[in-house]
């Protein structure tokens, strides 16, 4: 078979309309520095990377190294080619505005340069999560409020694995793809075209430490799928959970799956534990072009209407009947009460 490089995939999805130079360019610059990125962590203790940073973030959060680093590369990658207004990431409280020196494109791009980064220096894979927008008309100088559009209008989305191979998945509305790195030659190279998430799936992704916090639907649904054969379900369930969501979210994009991180009591104050601009959106909007479905629970995650750039949101998104059920069970839930 005749192998398709993510630069050749994307000439040909200009070709086909479904997205224009700048929107190519700004992918190829983002590939590139994921490419870097890669090269970092792979280094492991011998690039001097692993540890914390001695940092927080602005959700008070500790920095390790690599995430700072990723932060940088990112962000130095994509200062000066033409193709952006803003950019806003995990790591910094606002956007950071294209210096000066350098044009300006259409663009806002939106990423956790490095999710699950708790989980590097055990050696297992992380990710980075991204989504694409476009700058509002006439808006110069983009500023928070420019980046609070629902991910229903989002022209880009993908996230890198940092696994045993470094895996690129990608959408523009039109189907999810997948890049695979050939470290050799230095190019992504598409591994699978159009990417179907099974209906239905005999498998979850949840971290059970937090079930005695959960609110009584989600236990009611867990339970289900706990008591296999023998409960409502008649189904025996297997559980998956690494706490990389891209990594979990690979699994369900490969072999189908479901994955919550549901709103429980510990949490409920600041609305989930994950990101909705630059985890949950962009997953959804992958996902939703495989075939698989993404909510709060309750609604329609590319749905929502932001109110905030570190907004955050329960998750649940797979595949779809399964997403549906745990959805029914809150919806029905809410209308006894
Ligand atoms: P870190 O980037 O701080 O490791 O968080 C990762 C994450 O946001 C997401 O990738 C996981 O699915 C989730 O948190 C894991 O959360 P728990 O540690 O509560 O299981």
């Amino acid at each position: 078979m005749k192998s398709i490089s993510l630069i050749q995939f994307l000439i040909e999805e200009r070709r086909a309309g479904y997205v224009n130079a700048e929107l190519s360019l700004l992918i190829e610059v983002v590939a590139r520095a994921c490419k870097r990125i890669a090269v970092a962590t792979n280094k492991g203790a011998l690039g001097g990377v692993l540890g914390e940073a001695g940092t927080g973030n602005i959700q008070g959060e500790a920095q390790k190294k690599l995430d700072v680093i990723s932060n940088e590369i990112l962000l130095e990658a994509n200062a000066w080619g033409g193709q952006l207004a803003a950019c806003a990431s995990e790591e910094m409280e606002d956007p950071q505005p294209i210096p000066d020196m350098y044009p300006k494109g259409h663009h806002l791009l939106l990423f956790d340069p490095l999710d699950g980064s708790s989980n590097i220096d055990v050696n297992i894979s992380v990710g980075t999560i991204f989504s694409i927008l476009r700058c509002p008309d006439g808006v110069t100088e983009p500023r928070a409020e420019h980046f609070l559009q629902p991910g229903t209008t989002q022209l880009a989305a993908g996230y890198v694995v940092y696994g045993p191979a470094t895996v690129m998945v990608l959408t523009f509305g039109h189907g999810t793809h997948e890049f695979t790195l050939d470290r050799e030659v230095g190019s992504f190279i598409l591994s699978r075209r159009d990417i179907r998430i099974p209906e239905e799936t005999a498998e979850f992704a949840i971290n059970m430490s937090n079930q005695r916090h959960w609110e009584a639907p989600m236990q009611r649904y867990i339970g289900e799928l706990l008591a296999g054969k023998d409960g409502p379900r008649a189904k025996d369930f297997n559980m998956r959970w690494v706490a990389s969501m891209v990594a979990d979210v690979h699994r369900i994009i490969t072999r189908g799956g479901v994955f919550f991180y549901p709103l429980d009591a510990k949490i409920r104050s600041k609305g989930g534990k994950l990101r909705l601009m630059y985890e949950a959106n962009p997953m959804a909007f992958i996902v939703e072009q495989a075939g698989g479905a993404a909510t709060t629970g309750r609604e329609r995650i590319m749905g929502l209407q932001p109110t905030g750039l570190h907004q955050r949101v329960p998750v649940f998104l797979g595949s779809k009947k399964e997403v549906e059920v745990a959805t029914h069970y809150h919806v029905e839930a809410d209308a006894a009460v």
